[in-house]
């Protein structure tokens, strides 16, 4: 998590060595995709990555979940499937947006939490080992 005083280390930290941190990456619009009967709930959301170097995202995790996966569909042969992925790349000063069909978290055995109206939290990891907290939305099937 991120406090004040470790954002102001970050930049100073970032000013003197070129490598990107998480202190320059910021999400906006995440939502949680709710179905019922407890099966596996889509996350989607924009990180922005506003530093001069790329940062790559490695994990998640929610205590609305029991386990949070990074998956990324892709339609082979006319059908969609989902594969797991250990790391996805932002690019410097770049936007990856996560979306129905393309990159997107899996929060899988969600919890009561997981409600659509609720707003639940979620952790992003980077391979720096920063993690930004951010909270999610939860909508319905539908998306609303
Ligand atoms: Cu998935």
């Amino acid at each position: 998590m991120r406090f004040a005083g470790l954002l102001s280390v970050a930049i100073i930290a970032a000013a003197l060595a070129a490598p990107a941190s998480a202190a320059e990456v910021s999400v906006s619009d995440g939502w949680f995709r709710a179905l019922p009967a407890g099966l596996p709930a889509g996350g989607y959301f924009k990180l922005h990555n506003d530093g001069n170097a790329p940062v790559t995202l490695v994990g998640a995790s929610s205590s609305a979940c029991g386990m949070v996966m990074l998956h990324e569909s892709m339609s082979m042969g006319g059908t969609e499937q989902m594969m797991m992925v250990d790391k996805v790349p932002v690019p410097a000063h770049g936007v990856l947006e996560f979306k129905p069909g393309a990159y997107h978290l899996m929060c899988m055995k969600p919890t009561a939490a997981m409600k659509p109206g609720a707003k639940v939290p979620v952790v992003l990891e980077f391979a720096d080992g920063d993690k930004l907290g951010v909270n999610f939305a939860v909508k319905n099937a539908k998306g609303q």
